[in-house]
């Protein structure tokens, strides 16, 4: 699957977000993901504004807003059919299938009304997937599930990480891929299922910086696209720096940056 074109791998998925985020990034010659962690609504519309054009993906932690009203969710929503984007909120959902499900569909947020695609850690097992479905699937969403983290020492890794792609395989439909930093084409192989297409999605991307003091590890687009077969850059403070005194040409500028780099490196892939 590393040597398709996202517009091929678009006719291996059955759910809907799947192919509409394949699509997406086929369309927009794009396979950057911006996390828009800032925690003024202001600020957060200003940077998806900023990075809208040069974006298949934007990603959020709804819940660090500050001033969160259910009208920035109509923003957002806007702005996505503005630049023609999807909406991933990171939840990182890990808990029993009814509490996951009730955070999921209710609550302040109501994350699965407007999220084309959230995630899931894998802890609970496999309940925790069939939880989020009973909401997600019948809205056409998709979920991702994390078998892989960024951070230094994360126990994210090897039975763990089998056992998160076994979860994925068993749910074919709902499950469209993983957080991680590297494909999981061997380990679903080695699961007997090298027939199933799963999307990489990949945050600790960063181009000037390979940490952030505080357990964040970056790296390169070419070396989590070109080199570890992941499909999707997920790019946060590299853009928009500390969050504090934004420059929105700035920010714009680093997002073609990333894009024009992001790209480059899924050419190279599929072409080398
Ligand atoms: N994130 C990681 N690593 C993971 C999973 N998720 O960094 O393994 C998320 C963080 C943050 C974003 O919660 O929202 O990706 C990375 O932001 P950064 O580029 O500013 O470091």
């Amino acid at each position: 699957f590393a040597r398709q074109t996202y517009a091929q791998r678009a006719g291996n998925f059955s759910n809907a977000a799947a192919k509409q985020l394949l699509d997406t990034m086929e369309r927009k010659q794009s396979n950057l993901c911006v996390s828009v962690d800032v925690t003024k609504s202001s600020d957060f519309i200003s940077v998806i504004e900023a990075v809208g054009p040069y974006v298949a993906l934007i990603k959020t932690h709804i819940d660090v807003l500050d001033d969160f009203q259910p009208s920035v969710i109509d923003a957002l929503t806007a702005l996505g059919e503005k630049h023609d984007f999807l909406i991933f909120e990171d939840r990182k959902f890990a808990d029993i299938g009814n509490t996951v499900g009730l955070q999921y569909s209710s609550g302040i947020y109501k994350i699965a009304s407007w999220s084309h695609i959230t995630n899931a850690h894998t802890v609970p097992g496999p309940s925790v997937v069939t939880g989020l479905a009973s909401v997600g699937l019948p809205l056409g969403r998709g979920l991702l599930l994390l078998a892989e983290m960024s951070t230094k020492g994360s126990l994210a890794t090897g039975d763990y990480t089998k056992s998160s792609v076994r979860m994925a395989l068993d749910h074919p439909e709902f499950v469209i891929g993983f957080i991680a930093q590297s494909r999981m084409d061997s380990a679903a192989a080695q699961l007997g299922y090298a027939g199933k297409d799963l999307l990489v999605l990949t945050p600790g991307v960063g181009l000037d910086s390979r940490g952030d003091g505080k357990g964040q590890q970056y790296r390169t687009p070419k070396e989590v696209v070109e080199e570890s077969g992941c499909d999707v850059i997920i790019v946060g403070r590299g853009i928009y720096g500390d969050g504090r005194n934004l420059d929105v040409a700035d920010v714009r500028a680093k997002a073609e940056r990333y894009r024009t780099k992001g790209w480059l490196a899924y050419r190279n892939r599929i072409a080398p």
